[in-house]
């Protein structure tokens, strides 16, 4: 069973996350918050479609929404009740692909 991570140690992870299009994640309602613009709707769905498969594959799965090209993204592991180191794997692997779209 995975942990919680301590405030402590979020905020030292959340030190090393990279930025998308000049985004920063932030903490918002205990859970790794991102909100994205992209140029456009297809560039949005496209990496909604990267991150997807990324997310299958580490199950673990985003809580996002998308409003033409806007994607706002919420990371927390529901089994776990809080923010755990797959939560930062899939915000690191999200930064990564947003860079790729
Ligand atoms: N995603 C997230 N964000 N948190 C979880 O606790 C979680 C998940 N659990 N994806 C996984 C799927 C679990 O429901 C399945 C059964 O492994």
């Amino acid at each position: 069973m995975i942990t919680k991570l301590s405030d402590q140690e979020i905020q030292t992870r959340m030190a090393q996350l990279g930025t998308i299009l000049g985004e920063t994640w932030k903490l918002k309602d205990s859970k790794l918050h991102i909100s994205i613009k992209f140029p456009d709707f297809v560039s949005a769905f496209t990496f909604m479609t990267t991150t997807a498969f990324y997310a299958e594959k580490l199950n673990h799965h985003p809580e996002w929404s998308n409003v033409y090209n806007r994607v706002d993204i919420n990371l927390s592991t529901h089994d776990a009740g809080g923010i755990t180191e797959l939560d930062f794997k899939l915000a690191e692997l999200i930064t990564i692909s947003a860079g790729n779209c």
